[in-house]
């Protein structure tokens, strides 16, 4: 475990990395961190953005994927936060500059209708009653780890790499399991499918209300849930960038 001291340290150094839009290297490696300590650092990073007045609107998912799991030699999703302040518009314009080296990925989001109890111990709680739309999405990815090279504590830490998202018109919830998805951007495309994400978008609500209930994560009514990623990330570069869902339709973000 590492002190309270040193999780408001390794927070601050997280934030002024983000902010100063200078990436840092790896925490861990001079800060051995649990998890449960990376979880720590997240929580006193996103306190200061909440500090400076941004507003909390949901969660993400990261590592829904076989592949990203074997990857990082783990068998359990990692959550991170969202805020106002990563809200891009359908349509809109993101200013790279904000960026140290971002990526985007392809997703699925889910909008949660009715503030779900995490602290009940009810383990037959529906977790897709409690949500009422479906949306394609784009999620931007900005490690402040130099070289995105980190290790599974440091991502936690970093709130997940969590940058940036832009959500696409908002459905009636319906079986998304198994639909085709594109991305393009303006040097790079990608193709998968939504059964990327945990086997069915829907394996990720689940896997959510279990992590939320053992990491303390709100889940209520009116925000969005970032499922996962579709593909593997593209660099987000200047121009547009799209996501189409087949079934869902299009999200895009234009980049400068
Ligand atoms: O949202 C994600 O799936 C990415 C999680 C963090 C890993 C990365 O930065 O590549
Ligand atoms: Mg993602």
């Amino acid at each position: 475990m590492i002190t309270e001291e040193t999780v408001d340290e390794l927070a601050a150094r997280l934030d002024d990395a983000q902010r100063s839009v200078a990436d840092t290297p790896s925490l861990a490696d001079t800060h051995p961190m649990t998890i449960d300590d990376a979880y720590a650092v997240q929580k006193a990073l996103l306190a200061r953005r909440i500090g400076r007045g941004e507003r909390r609107t949901g969660v993400k998912l990261g590592f829904t994927s076989k592949a990203k799991m074997e990857q990082m030699g783990v068998s359990e999703i990692i959550v991170g936060e969202l805020t106002d302040g990563m809200c891009v518009a359908d349509g809109g314009t993101a200013d790279l500059s904000r960026f140290i080296h971002p990526k985007v990925e392809p997703e699925v989001a889910f909008r949660i209708a009715r503030d779900v109890d995490v602290d009940s111990p009810d383990t037959d709680t529906d977790i897709t009653a409690c949500v009422d739309a479906v949306a394609p999405a784009l999620e931007i990815i900005d490690s402040r780890y130099r070289d995105f090279r980190f290790t599974y504590e440091d991502v936690v830490a970093d709130n997940t790499s969590a940058a940036g998202y832009v959500i696409g018109p908002w459905q009636p919830l319906r079986d998304v399991s198994d639909l085709p998805v594109r991305l393009r951007g303006e040097n790079g495309e990608a193709a998968g499918s939504t059964a990327a994400i945990l086997d069915g978008p829907l394996n990720a609500l689940r896997a959510l209300l279990d992590m939320a209930r053992r990491r303390g994560f709100a889940l209520r009514a009116g925000d969005v849930v970032l499922a996962g990623a579709a593909t593997a990330a593209i660099p987000l570069t200047p121009g547009v960038t799209t996501c189409e869902v087949a079934g869902l339709g299009q999200v895009g973000v234009r980049c400068v």
